[in-house]
């Protein structure tokens, strides 16, 4: 019996162990901001710098935000024409940063739940990754980032 509670103890500290090294933050985002919108928009840009500090890469896989739906996006330009298209996923190489920016990688609000907000306040988002951490932020609302 003494076993047995040893065993699970073993098995417990384990599993702490293991929820510790998930816990352990690689990822770092910073200057997250959204472009000031007139009120009738019906979308929203933002923009945040994702840094990497892990060993492995890691994936931005879905954004939740209680503005509306988030997505995705990537400006391309296709015949002169600047286009959005959705992405899957945008991936932190390992010790890498990537910057989504106007004319880039970019999050976008669209099917707004709440009005939009004014230059000035803060837009609360929920940022999820691929290794399972998610970071909760404030961007910025303003027009000179
Ligand atoms: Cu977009």
């Amino acid at each position: 019996m003494k076993l047995i509670k040893l065993i699970s103890g073993l098995l417990l500290s384990a599993s702490l162990m293991s929820a510790t090294s998930v816990l352990a933050a690689d990822i770092m985002a910073e200057k997250a901001w959204s472009r000031a919108m007139p009120p009738t928009a019906r979308v929203l840009p933002v923009y945040v710098t994702l840094r990497n500090n892990g060993a492995k890469d890691v994936s931005l896989v879905s954004v939740s935000s209680t503005y509306g739906q988030a997505e995705l996006h990537q400006t391309i330009m296709e015949n002169d024409m600047m286009k959005m298209l959705p992405v899957d996923f945008i991936v932190i190489g390992s010790k890498e940063q990537v910057k989504l920016a106007p004319m880039g990688l970019h999050i976008m609000i669209k099917n707004l739940a709440l009005d939009v907000p004014t230059e000035d306040n803060t837009l609360p988002l929920t940022l999820n990754f691929d290794n399972g951490e998610t970071i909760s932020l404030d961007a910025k609302v303003t027009r000179t980032p």
